[in-house]
């Protein structure tokens, strides 16, 4: 049984995963670049060791310094988290040939997953649906136009080492297929080393659904029901929400049994997630499978009530589900916000810098997810996600009204933020209505880019300051009266009324 843990990762998903060691009474410890010294992670684990320097190349990357580490702590297993090493075949064969548990799937799966053309081959013959496309990789023009031909335009040109959007080309007419071939392979070489592509048919307008899936190291797999992901920019999640608003309940099992045999297809072991494409009509194809566990994974946690960090390590011990499918049900709704260090006034620009203040919600229904506090400094290196406000309500519409309250909350001082950014999205109508595609975001620009010019923050400060001129001047107030109202200035809808403002 699996006693001592290394977290081969940073940020809130290494936080998140230790608590639930905690709570099982296995130790935990962290790996830390030079940029994380002072990192949440670091602070929370038993132990911690220093793996190089803020280049994730270096340090989060580096499997030779992270083997070390799990050497030198006496770790039995590696949990991955998600990004860095977590869908990295070598490194699950190299924990494998080390004698340490790698807690995700064997190198196998990760590999066929990995490869877009492998795994649509696979899925076919597990009966999974998938895009209407070729059946495998496209070698020459004459063939993509024969294909063309079959499937009619839009197509696109996929990399089949791609995969979150990296090296694909729409095609809308004939006359395209030479350059957008030409590009997408060229740019699959530069960025995988590998340029083999496909083809499939382009769906219009659609809905990113995904299934979460667990299966066991004896055959056994059980899905875990659908989040809805279609708000996305650039390929970047931003809110995700379970149940989808789109699926009907026949709609949810059939694709629930197709995430099942995506899985089994692969010997799948662990927490996974089978990615769907779904058009307007509800036809739902195979995407491609995350072989680890994902950001989002929380809203499925809080609606179906279940730990699944705790359910993977079980897995990785070698025990059988402790679930049943029968048993599993979704209660109520669940919407999770990310908030990043990112500048949505200056092209979503990551804005690294020192937290100076934070306000984080509370109250019933909240769940956040974070690993940043007064005082820390956002480094460059990495993602900048800071945190995950997680909301459950009895149905969406709670859940929604929820999490606009827990936005409203929400402050983070110091650094460039997208809180207000996930307000005018919640306040979207297609959002509110739960009617909207992948394209949402694109096709709402001018509604959620019209975020205040002030900040509620800083309109505090301009209406205290207003205030404490009006008290000095007109009411000459002593000294004392206006420091109290100074130390009082979060208390601005008082001063607002009494101001009459
Ligand atoms: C597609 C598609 C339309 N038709 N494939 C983007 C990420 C990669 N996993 C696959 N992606 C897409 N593949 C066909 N045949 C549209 C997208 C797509 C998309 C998919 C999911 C979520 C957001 C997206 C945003 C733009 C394009």
């Amino acid at each position: 049984m699996i006693q001592k843990v290394l977290v081969a990762n940073r940020g809130e998903i290494a936080v998140r995963i230790i608590r639930s060691c905690r709570e099982m009474g296995i130790l935990t410890v962290a790996v830390y670049s030079d940029a994380d010294r002072k990192a949440l992670h670091v602070l929370y684990a038993d132990e911690a060791y220093h793996i190089g320097p803020s280049p994730s190349a270096d340090s989060y990357l580096n499997m030779d310094n992270i083997m070390r580490a799990a050497r030198l702590s006496g770790a039995d297993a590696i949990h991955p988290g998600y990004g860095f090493l977590s869908e990295n075949a070598s490194f699950s064969a190299r924990c494998q040939e080390e004698g340490i548990i790698f807690i995700g799937p064997g190198p196998d799966a990760i590999s066929t997953m990995g490869d877009k053309i492998t795994a649509r081959k696979t899925m076919m013959e597990a009966g999974v649906p998938v895009v209407p496309g070729t059946d495998g990789e496209i070698r020459s023009e004459e063939e993509a136009l024969q294909i063309i031909g079959d499937i009619g335009l839009p197509v696109m040109i996929k990399a089949s080492a791609g995969g979150g959007g990296k090296g694909m080309r729409l095609v809308k007419n004939d006359k395209e297929v030479t350059s957008a071939l030409r590009a997408a392979r060229s740019e699959a070489r530069a960025a995988f080393g590998d340029d083999a592509v496909f083809i499939e048919k382009y769906i219009e307008s659609p809905h990113h659904i995904e299934y979460q899936i667990l299966a066991d190291k004896h055959g056994n797999a059980i899905h875990l029901f659908e989040r809805e992901c279609s708000v996305q920019r650039r390929h970047q999640k931003i809110i995700e929400e379970t149940p989808s608003p789109i699926l009907t309940p026949l709609r949810r099992q059939q694709m629930g049994d197709a995430a099942i045999a995506a899985a089994k297809a692969v010997d799948y072991c662990g927490a996974g997630t089978i990615e769907f494409i779904v058009d307007k009509d509800l036809n739902y194809y195979f995407l491609e499978m995350n072989t680890r566990l994902q950001v989002e994974h929380p809203i499925t946690e809080r609606v179906v009530g279940v730990d699944l960090v705790k359910e993977q390590i079980h897995i990785a011990n070698g025990e059988p589900l402790r679930l049943e499918q029968e048993e599993l049900k979704q209660q109520g709704h669940a919407i999770e916000c990310r908030v990043y260090a990112e500048d949505p006034e200056n092209n979503f620009m990551p804005a690294p810098g020192k937290v100076t203040h934070i306000d984080i919600p509370y109250g019933v229904g909240i769940r956040v997810d974070g690993s940043i506090y007064e005082g820390i400094e956002i480094p460059l290196f990495y993602d900048p996600l800071m945190a995950k406000l997680i909301v459950w309500g009895k149905d969406r519409q709670e859940a929604l009204e929820r999490s606009q309250r827990a936005l409203k909350e929400f402050k983070i001082t110091g650094v460039r933020n997208n809180l207000r950014f996930l307000e005018r999205i919640l306040q979207a109508g297609a959002f509110v209505e739960g009617n909207y595609s992948t394209h949402f975001i694109d096709e709402n620009k001018d509604f959620l880019m019209a975020l205040d010019e002030c900040p509620d923050e800083c309109e505090d400060m301009v209406i205290i300051t207003a205030f404490m001129e009006y008290l000095r001047r007109v009411k000459k107030a002593s000294p004392k009266e206006m420091t109290a109202l100074k130390n009082n200035w979060k208390d601005y809808p008082r001063v607002r009324s009494v101001f009459k403002l």
